[in-house]
Parts: C-alpha cells; sequence; structure tokens
C-alpha cells in the first residue's frame, strides 16, 4: 500500500461516486472508489484514462469547409477535416456568426438544449452554462424531458399526479423487513446503480446485495438474463418475455386475478378511479376478446401456466414490483408503467410497507433513506433572465425538427410546431451516440448553418460540428458536489487532481469570455464577479445556511475545502421507514393525489380528451411496428439495453472496453440457437443490418437471452466507413434503431427495439477508428 512520498491522494467525485485520484502533480497515477460498497465499480478505476487519453480533444479546430466560408459553410459534416486554430480565433467566429444568425432569425433559430450527462458538480454544469450564456444573449431553444424515461415520466401525472421516476421510494430497510416478494420488470440494477445523476452514494447495491442474502423471492422479468440475474443466482427465477410485450404479460396476470377473484375490490374502489372501463377491455366485454393468460402467452412467449403462477404469487404475498425504464424506451411505452400502476392497484398493496410498485431502485440509488442534509445551492438555481427559453422540443425530436421545420406536432396534449433551427451548440452531451438512426441524424445534421460542440473527446459528436472547443475533465478543475440524489448523503469536495490538459478550457471560463463579446456588462453579466473559488465558497455557505435550520453543523468553507474528505450527513429516523403513497392509502380524501380525481387514474379522462390514436385513455397493449410479432423470415428482436463498463458513450474509450469487445468491437449477445442456425461461433466478426443501416459486431454466444432476441449495448461510438458502403465499425446501435416517438403524448426516446438481420462477417475488415481523433 505504501505509495512513493512523491504522489498525493486527492478526494474528487464522479457520477460513479467519490474516488480518490492519485497524482504526482502531473499525471493521474491510479484512482479508486472511497466508500464501503459490496461490489466493486469498475467506472472508478480509470481516471487516468479519462485525463490521458488519446482521444482527448487538445486545441480549439475548426472544419475546413466551415473555415473557407462561415457565413455559407462548405462541406459536408462527417466528411471534412479539421485545423487547429486558436482560442482567439475560435470564440471570435462563434461570436461573430451567432450575432449574424441570432439578428436574423431570432432566438427561435438557436438550440441550446444540449442534453446529456456530461459531468457533475454543482458549478461546472456545462449545459447549464451554455445555457446561461444564451440567455444572456437574448434566449434560445430548449428540450423537454429526457431519453431515460420520456414516456413514463410525461404518462405518470395523469395516472398518480406525479412522475415515480424521479422520486423517493418506499425506503430498503422497510422493503428488506416486509417485502416477501420482490420484482425486478425490466430492470438491472447491478449495471445501472453504478452510476447516478449527481455523484452516487453507492448504497443501492449494498441493499441489493442485502435482498439476495434476505432468501426473498425474487423475480427479474427481461429477455436477457442480465448482470443482476446472475447476481442473484439461485436466488432468482429469471422469466424471460419477448421484448415490447410486457403490457400483454401484465394484462394475462391481472385477467387470472379477475377470473381466481384475487383482486382487491375495496382497494380499487377507494384508492382508484375508472377501474370499470378498463375491467370491460381486460375482460373482453368491449373487444370480445378477453386479455387471459392464453392470450397473453400467446404474445409474449411466457407460457400461459407461468402466467397463471405470477398472478397467484403476487396477491398471495407483500409483493413489491420494481419497474425499470428498457420496457418504455420503446414504441407505445407510454402504457407500460401505467399497466404497471394498474396491476399494482389491483393486488391492493400500494402504500403498505414493502407493497406496490417502485420506478426508481435501480436508478440513483432510490430507497436509500434521505437525510437531514445540508445541501449547496447550484448554478442551475442562477440562471439569469426567466423566459428565455423561446420554445421547446422534446428532446428526441430533435431530427424531425431540423427536417421540418414550421411543421405542426403534438405533445402531451398540444399542438405545437417545430422551430426553425440555424446553429447548434452541444455542450456535454454526445447526441450523436444517444440519439437513434445515426444516418437519418447525419443526413438531417447538413442542414443547420453552424453547429458548435464543447467536449472532452473526439466523440462521432465532435467529428460533425464545425467548430470544437476542449473542454477540461471534472479532474482538471474545482467543484463540489453531494452524493445521492435522494439520500444526499454526503458533501463531497471535488478538487482539482492535475493541471488543464494540452488548451483544454472550462465551459465557465470560455462562456464568461463570449458573454464578454455580448456587450460591456457581458462578463460581469456572466460571473457576476466571480471565480470558481468564490462560486464554491458562496454554493457552500447556502448548504451551511440550510443545514443550520436543520440542526447540522458544517465546518466553514476554508476548514471543509482544505479537509479533502466526504462530509456524511446525519440520518433522519422517519425517513428511514418513509413507505411511499402510505398517507394517501390511509385516507385518499384527506390526502389526495394530484390527479383530476385525486386518485389513482386507470381510466384518464385527460388522456381521454387528447384523442390520440397511439395512446389510448386507459392502459392497452398496442401491437408495435416492429416486433416478433410482424418480423420478416430471418429476422430477430434486437435490443440496446445500458452497457455494465461505460456510462452511455463516455469511457469508451477508455482500457475498460477490453473487458467487454469481442473481435476488437462492441459485443452482439445472441443464443445458440441462434449461432446455429446462422452459422455464427463465439468470436465471430458479424454484420447486423437492415434498412436504417448496418453495423460490424463480435459475436458473444450466451443461453442468456431469449432466442430470436439480440442485444448490442448503447453507447458505442459510431464510426462509419464511407469506404464499407457506410457500415459502422464500431458495432453502435443506434445505427440500427429507428427515430420514432413512443407516442404522441410523450415523444420520448423509443430506440430500445428495432427489427434486425444477422450474418457472418467474411467482407473485408476496416479496422475501427472511433478513438483516432
Ligand atoms: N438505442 C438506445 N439509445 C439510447 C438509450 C438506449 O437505451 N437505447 N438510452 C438513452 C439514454 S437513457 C440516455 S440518458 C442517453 C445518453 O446520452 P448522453 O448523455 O449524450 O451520453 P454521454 O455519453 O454520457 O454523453 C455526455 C458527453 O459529455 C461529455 N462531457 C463530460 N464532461 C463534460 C464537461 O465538463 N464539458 C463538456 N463540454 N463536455 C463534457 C462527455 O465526454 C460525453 O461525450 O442515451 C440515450 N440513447
Ligand atoms: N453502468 C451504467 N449504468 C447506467 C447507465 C449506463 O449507461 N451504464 N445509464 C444510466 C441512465 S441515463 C439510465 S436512463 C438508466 C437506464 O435504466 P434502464 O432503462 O432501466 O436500463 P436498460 O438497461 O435500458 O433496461 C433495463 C433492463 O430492461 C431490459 N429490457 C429491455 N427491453 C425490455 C422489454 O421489452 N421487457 C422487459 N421486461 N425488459 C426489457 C434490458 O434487457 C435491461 O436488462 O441507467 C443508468 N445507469
Ligand atoms: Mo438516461
Amino acid at each position: 500500500m505504501a505509495h512513493a512520498s512523491s504522489t498525493r491522494q486527492i478526494l474528487t467525485a464522479a457520477h460513479w461516486g467519490p474516488v480518490q485520484v492519485e497524482t504526482d502533480g502531473e499525471r493521474v497515477l491510479t484512482s479508486r472508489g472511497v466508500l464501503d460498497t459490496a461490489l466493486p465499480n469498475s467506472l472508478q478505476t480509470v481516471v487516468a484514462d479519462q485525463v490521458h487519453s488519446p482521444a482527448r480533444i487538445r486545441y480549439p479546430m475548426a472544419r475546413k469547409g466551415f473555415l473557407a466560408s462561415p457565413e455559407a459553410p462548405l462541406g459536408e459534416r462527417g466528411k471534412d477535416e479539421y485545423v487547429r486554430i486558436s482560442w482567439e480565433q475560435a470564440l471570435d467566429l462563434i461570436d461573430k456568426q451567432h450575432r449574424r444568425i441570432r439578428t436574423a432569425y431570432g432566438p427561435g433559430a438557436i438550440f441550446a438544449g444540449s442534453y446529456g450527462w456530461r459531468s457533475i458538480g454543482v458549478l461546472h454544469k456545462s449545459s447549464t452554462l451554455l445555457q446561461r450564456y444564451m440567455a444572456l444573449a437574448g434566449g434560445y431553444v430548449g428540450h423537454l424531458g429526457d431519453y431515460s424515461t420520456g414516456a413514463a415520466q410525461v404518462i405518470m401525472p395523469y395516472v398518480l399526479g406525479s412522475n415515480e421516476v424521479y422520486q423517493q421510494q418506499t425506503s430498503w430497510p422497510v422493503v428488506l423487513e416486509h417485502s416477501e416478494v420482490v420484482v425486478l420488470w425490466s430492470a438491472n440494477p447491478l449495471n445501472t446503480l453504478k452510476i447516478a445523476w449527481n455523484a452516487s452514494d453507492e448504497q443501492g447495491l449494498n441493499y441489493i446485495a442485502a435482498l439476495r442474502d434476505s432468501g426473498k423471492t425474487v423475480i427479474c422479468i427481461d429477455p436477457m438474463r442480465s448482470e443482476t440475474v446472475e447476481f442473484f443466482g439461485e436466488q432468482a427465477r429469471w422469466v424471460a418475455p419477448r421484448p415490447g410485450t410486457d403490457v400483454a404479460l401484465m394484462l394475462g396476470i391481472a385477467h387470472t386475478l379477475v377470473v381466481n377473484r384475487w383482486l382487491d375490490s375495496d382497494f380499487l374502489a377507494r384508492c382508484t378511479e375508472g377501474y370499470p372501463q378498463f375491467a370491460d377491455y381486460l375482460t373482453g366485454l368491449d373487444d370480445g376478446q378477453p386479455k387471459d393468460a392464453r392470450w397473453a402467452a400467446a404474445i409474449c412467449g411466457v407460457p400461459q401456466a407461468q402466467i397463471c403462477q405470477l398472478a397467484e404469487l403476487f396477491s398471495q404475498r407483500r409483493t413489491l414490483l420494481m419497474g425499470g425504464w428498457g420496457m418504455q424506451r420503446q414504441q407505445y411505452g407510454e402504457q407500460r408503467h401505467w399497466m404497471l400502476v394498474t396491476l399494482a392497484a389491483m393486488l391492493g398493496q400500494i402504500g403498505l410497507p414493502g407493497g406496490g410498485f417502485g420506478f426508481s431502485y435501480h436508478f440513483a440509488n432510490g430507497g436509500n433513506p434521505t437525510r437531514r442534509a445540508a445541501v449547496p445551492a447550484s448554478m442551475q438555481n442562477t440562471l439569469p433572465g426567466a423566459g428565455r427559453v423561446v420554445d421547446s422540443i422534446p428532446v428526441a425530436r430533435i431530427v424531425e425538427a431540423l427536417e421540418n421545420p414550421g411543421g405542426h406536432y403534438r405533445h402531451n396534449g398540444e399542438d405545437k410546431t417545430f422551430p426553425d433551427i440555424r446553429f447548434i451548440w452541444w455542450a456535454g452531451g454526445n447526441n450523436f451516440t444517444h440519439h437513434q438512426d445515426t444516418n437519418r441524424l447525419i443526413r438531417a445534421w447538413q442542414k443547420p448553418e453552424l453547429v458548435v460542440i464543447s467536449e472532452c473527446y473526439w466523440t462521432p459528436a465532435a467529428k460533425h460540428a464545425d467548430i470544437v472547443l476542449p473542454a477540461t475533465t471534472s479532474y482538471e478543475r474545482n467543484d463540489l458536489t453531494m452524493t445521492g440524489d435522494y439520500s444526499h448523503q454526503h458533501l463531497v469536495p471535488m478538487k482539482q487532481v492535475v493541471a488543464p490538459q494540452y488548451e483544454a478550457r472550462n465551459d465557465f471560463d470560455v462562456f464568461a469570455d463570449l458573454s464578454a463579446r455580448l456587450s460591456d456588462d457581458g462578463r460581469l453579466r456572466f460571473t457576476q464577479g466571480k471565480d470558481e473559488m468564490a462560486w464554491l465558497a458562496e454554493f457552500y455557505q447556502v448548504a451551511r445556511q440550510r443545514g443550520a435550520e436543520k440542526g447540522v453543523v458544517l465546518a466553514d468553507f476554508a476548514t471543509f475545502w482544505a479537509a479533502n474528505q466526504l462530509t456524511e450527513m446525519p440520518q433522519q429516523e422517519e425517513n428511514n421507514r418513509f413507505v411511499r403513497f402510505a398517507d394517501f392509502r390511509a385516507d385518499p380524501r384527506a390526502n389526495p393525489l394530484k390527479t383530476p380525481s385525486g386518485k389513482i387514474e386507470i381510466y384518464s379522462a385527460r388522456i381521454a380528451g387528447f384523442g390520440e390514436p397511439d395512446c389510448p385513455p386507459h392502459p392497452a397493449w398496442i401491437a408495435p411496428d416492429a416486433w416478433w410479432g410482424n418480423r420478416e423470415p430471418g429476422q430477430l428482436q434486437l435490443l440496446s439495453a445500458h452497457p455494465a463498463h461505460r456510462l452511455h458513450g463516455q469511457l469508451h474509450y477508455s482500457r475498460l472496453r477490453e473487458l467487454y469487445q469481442v473481435a476488437g468491437r462492441e459485443p452482439v449477445t445472441l443464443h445458440p440457437d441462434d449461432a446455429a442456425r446462422y452459422g455464427i461461433a463465439p468470436g465471430d466478426l458479424v454484420r447486423v443490418w437492415n434498412a436504417c443501416g448496418q453495423v460490424l459486431a463480435g459475436a458473444l454466444v450466451s443461453d442468456g437471452i431469449r432466442p430470436g432476441v439480440i442485444c448490442i449495448h448503447e453507447g458505442a461510438w459510431p464510426d462509419l466507413a464511407p469506404e464499407a458502403g457506410g457500415i459502422c465499425r464500431q458495432g453502435a446501435v443506434n445505427v440500427l434503431t429507428r427515430d420514432i416517438p413512443t407516442s404522441r403524448l410523450g415523444n420520448g426516446c423509443a430506440g430500445g427495439m428495432a427489427l434486425v438481420w444477422i450474418e457472418k462477417y467474411s467482407g473485408p475488415q476496416p479496422a475501427p477508428a472511433a478513438f483516432i481523433p
């Protein structure tokens, strides 16, 4: 353990939790997590790669065709070369073109929605800083929702009056004490709990480990035998429906409850609205088709007897349905969580300790009890000029907006019009990795007059920009954060580990310089006269005040900063016993939900009023456009679950790739029956394709996936080879997904599912070039 005396240990934090980073003052040597955890987290080990990766952007760069003619750019984005320019030159160029476009077309032509997972910290939030600058400049087009829960977060408020996906859950101690059956429905917490939106408090996996050791019945409903199923081993039962068919499976269970009189009519009467309308659909009174277990089995591929067993088990035991989000990132995704809530309502355990449903146990450590915490302020709270967001588009509809400026569309019951976007700035998102149908995106991306990307790495998004600005990583600057999106468990200083690499600069300083170009007092308005440490001291001071009101005493800022240590917040005993919906259940009249009826809406008159053909007024099975039921001969169903050793595209360039890549590319998991059928051996290079595009991937043959289904995890960087018919050399799944909305209610990302062909690949083998600047 002895470290050379010339090295130092510095505490900082990332989405993947607080990390201790060892440096010799110039380079990062090692990194490791500092919290007590049941399982190691690979993401914490590659800070050195993050800082020193050859994929880093070293200098401001401009696309040749843009530089030659900034007002009417030449060449094609994605095919052009880049030349190095100075920071002064880059910022002058941006300032001039920004002014030109803003004067000619107004703020409605400037998209600064800039969705993405950037880095954590209360100060250096790249997209927030971009929006701060754009607000000072006179406004911009923002975004609505996110890729994560685009469907669920829009439908849930109609059903429950709250979004449920980003809310504290019934506490884990209660679950461990009272639940008898825990169902992980489309959730893979072993992967997804490695990170949080702020720094992870890393307690979720400890609770998952405790759940395994508790001997309770655990059921995982997932077309893949995920890392979570593997982790539970003998403790869990794996149920593998066809992708996209969960509503049918839930209806089959619900119908079985009805025929056996296992449903809780008293709860339905007291706490829900519209069950009778739904019951007519469920029993087939309205369309002649009972949604019974036999009907469901034919659709979802789970045997009828197993569906009946699940109904019996759920109704006879205290059951908690933990819903993940993969199943709603699909066409008609709104139906999934609506039907899961309906099923939980029929079981009648919502609001009981350890019963009902929860939609954030697999994300950001939901269920880790909220602490009595001193929470700092953040840059987000200081955005100037409310009303500077002149328009907002649903986040996953960006390509549709570029293709169809002025076009009419529906969103969440409203009539809307797409803006005419001419200038796009992305800071802290990798939209060429996260967005569906990459080839369609590339075509649409030629339309704007100016595209600027602030990035740490040469991502595919950077490789499709006009001006590329090198950003520092969070290890090259000072910041601070809470751990635990829900728990607020620790306050952590994020101390600078090494100096900014090459010519990388903090987004804060870049936008301050650009604000100075807006007006004489622009810089002052942007910075409010404060530098990095002054902002942090102020944000920390807010935490001290908030803490003082709750009896939590924090050290003064200088002491906190010098200590290089976590501050842990005290527990709050009543939060350890928190049961979601307990008050509502006890007295729905006194504690109504924020729905029109005050109750759980199984039938929603408001949604009926919207008349959306793709979102009916009660949960229903609607066959997707592209699924098992309408595949062409030879086609397979494709999943794009979230990866174990990346956060989307983040860390893809790191040496963690050695843990998962096959044939030098992204792995594609396929069942041995399918491998035999297509003549594919483990480790083979394969081609996967459909009408959207084609990718090369490495075959990972495993019986841990349902036959007829394959999986390529999301987040690999697209790397299209022009010389080989545009094939993606890296295996980026979004080359194969369609860019369609979940429905015109939520307009969420529906990239979770597609139909594809697969074959062993024997053509020329273009070398992957994704990580080469
Ligand atoms: N097919 C399919 N597609 C999906 C999904 C799926 O399940 N299936 N999942 C979707 C979901 S849920 C999400 S959330 C999205 C994720 O999509 P993104 O959030 O766009 O993915 P990230 O790779 O995290 O991108 C963040 C980028 O910010 C950069 N960055 C980090 N720190 C800084 C900084 O300080 N300054 C600047 N300027 N840049 C910084 C990183 O280098 C990285 O490239 O993907 C979506 N896409
Ligand atoms: N390590 C790591 N952790 C992450 C992320 C990451 O990229 N890496 N991303 C973070 C982000 S931004 C988000 S939004 C969350 C995402 O959290 P989720 O959306 O819950 O994650 P997914 O992996 O997309 O899906 C969870 C499981 O659902 C399964 N599934 C897919 N389709 C279906 C279906 O039709 N039916 C059923 N029953 N199951 C299905 C998948 O096989 C997968 O095992 O994770 C977060 N955590
Ligand atoms: Mo997400």
